[in-house]
C-alpha cells in the first residue's frame, strides 16, 4: 500500500520514518520492552493505536501506552520507568505528538539519563536541544515553515504502515484501518493536507472516527489505557454506542452554552455573537471549548448573513468566522495578528486559520481582547 500523501516533504522525511519503523521492529524481534505517551487528543492517540496495531501485530505484548499532556514532565519520567520497571531491561520510550519543547527538557533528561532510549516525534515547533536525549528525533519542521500539516499522528501511521509492509501477507484490513487513522489524524488537527487526502465520500466516516477520538481522550481516567480505545474501534457496535454518547454529551454542553449566547449586529450587517464555553466539564475534558465554540458558531450561521462567533473559555478564546465574514474581510487569523501588535500587553499568544483561531489573553484582559475583535468587527 503506498503512502497516503507522496510530495517533497515526505519523501525528504522516508529515511527518519524508515529508521522510527525499524526501531520499533527491532523491539518487537527481542522483546524489548516498550512505552508510549501520545498527546491526548484526536491526532495524538490516532497515531498511538496505529502504532500499537503494528507493534502488537509483530507479536510484542511488552509495552504501555497512555495519554499526555503537552508537557514532558519529570514525574511523569517516574511513572514511565515505573510502569516498565517490572520487565527489569532497558526500555524504549516513544514519545508522540508532545515532549519537543522547552518545558519538557527536564523530563526527557531524566528519561535519558535513567536509561530509556527515547524515539521522539512531533510536528509542534521544537527546540534543537530536545534532541540531545533522543536516539531519533523527527519533527517536519525540520524540513522547513508550515510543517505542522504533517500532524503527528499521520506520520505515527505512516510508520505503522511501514512495518505491517514487513509483514508477508499484507494484511489489508490493518492498512485500511491505518488509512482511516491517518486521515483523523490529519483532519482533526486542521492540517491543510486533510483536503487532498480525504474524499468527499469519507468525510462523514472520518468526522465520525474524530469525535470517538476526542471522546475517548476525554475521559477523566489518571490515563488513558489504550487498550480500551482499540477495542472501541475494533468493533463496529462498540463504536456505534461510543459514537452515540459523545453526541449525547455534545449536544448537552452545546444546549447549556446556547443559553448563554449573546449576539448583535452591527451596521456593516455582520453579527457578533460571543458565548461562554468554559465550565461544562472539566479541562480535558469532552468536548473541548473549541469543539463547543465550533457547534455554536454551527448554529449561530442558521440565521442568513456573515457571522463571527467568539467562545470564551477559562483562559483563552475561540474565534470562528463564518465564510460570508471571511469574504467580508474578517480573515480570523489576520485579526488575530493585528491584535497582537495593537494590544501587545494584553495578549499572551494567538494564531490560527482565516475561519478559526484562537487567542489567550492576559488574565485580567479578557474583556479588552473581545471589545477589540468586535471593533474589528464592525469596522468592516
Ligand atoms: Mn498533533
Amino acid at each position: 500500500m503506498a503512502a497516503l500523501i507522496q510530495d517533497s516533504v515526505m519523501a525528504a522525511m522516508a529515511p527518519a520514518l524508515a529508521a522510527f519503523a525499524d526501531r520499533l521492529l527491532g523491539a518487537c524481534a527481542t522483546k524489548q520492552p516498550l512505552f508510549c505517551r501520545f498527546h491526548s487528543d484526536a491526532d495524538g492517540i490516532a497515531g498511538a493505536l496505529a502504532v500499537r496495531a503494528a507493534i502488537r501485530a509483530h507479536g510484542h505484548r511488552k509495552h504501555v501506552f497512555h495519554s499526555s499532556s503537552p508537557i514532558y514532565l519529570v514525574q511523569d519520567a517516574d511513572y514511565d520507568l515505573e510502569g516498565v520497571g517490572r520487565w527489569r531491561e532497558k526500555p524504549l520510550a516513544l514519545l508522540l505528538d508532545f515532549g519537543q519543547n522547552p518545558e519538557s527538557l527536564e523530563g526527557l533528561r531524566q528519561l535519558h539519563s535513567r536509561g530509556a532510549e527515547i524515539l521522539s516525534l512531533d510536528h509542534h515547533p521544537f527546540t534543537k536541544d530536545a534532541q540531545q536525549f533522543c536516539s531519533l528525533f523527527l519533527n517536519p519542521w525540520q524540513q522547513g515553515p508550515g510543517g505542522s500539516a504533517y500532524t503527528a499522528g499521520f506520520l505515527a501511521a505512516e510508520i505503522a504502515r511501514l512495518m505491517f509492509e514487513r509483514m508477508p501477507p499484507a494484511p489489508q484490513e490493518e492498512f485500511r484501518q491505518l488509512d482511516r487513522l491517518a486521515k483523523a489524524a490529519l483532519l482533526s488537527d486542521g492540517s491543510g493536507l486533510a483536503v487532498k487526502a480525504i474524499a468527499e465520500s469519507e468525510r462523514a466516516d472520518i468526522d465520525r472516527l474524530i469525535i470517538v477520538l476526542q471522546y475517548l481522550c476525554g475521559r477523566r481516567a489518571p490515563d488513558l489505557r489504550l487498550n480500551t480505545a482499540a477495542s472501541v474501534l475494533a468493533s463496529e457496535e462498540e463504536f456505534g454506542r461510543t459514537y452515540a454518547d459523545a453526541i449525547d454529551r455534545m449536544d448537552a454542553c452545546v444546549r447549556a452554552a446556547l443559553a448563554n449566547l449573546k449576539c448583535q449586529k452591527f451596521p456593516n450587517g455582520l453579527r457578533f455573537c460571543v458565548v461562554k464555553v468554559a465550565g461544562y466539564g472539566e479541562p480535558g475534558e469532552f468536548p473541548s471549548s473549541a469543539t463547543v465554540t465550533t457547534n455554536i458558531h454551527l448554529k449561530s450561521q442558521e440565521e442568513p448573513g456573515p457571522v463571527v462567533t467568539v467562545g470564551i473559555s477559562g483562559r483563552s478564546l475561540s474565534i470562528r468566522a463564518s465564510r460570508e465574514a471571511i469574504a467580508a474581510g474578517f480573515r480570523a487569523n489576520e485579526v488575530v495578528e493585528n491584535l497582537k501588535k495593537q494590544l501587545k500587553n494584553a495578549i499572551i499568544s494567538g494564531g490560527g486559520h482565516d475561519y478559526a483561531a484562537s487567542v489567550r489573553p492576559v488574565p485580567g484582559c479578557q474583556s479588552i481582547v473581545i471589545d477589540a475583535l468586535a471593533a474589528a468587527a464592525s469596522s468592516l
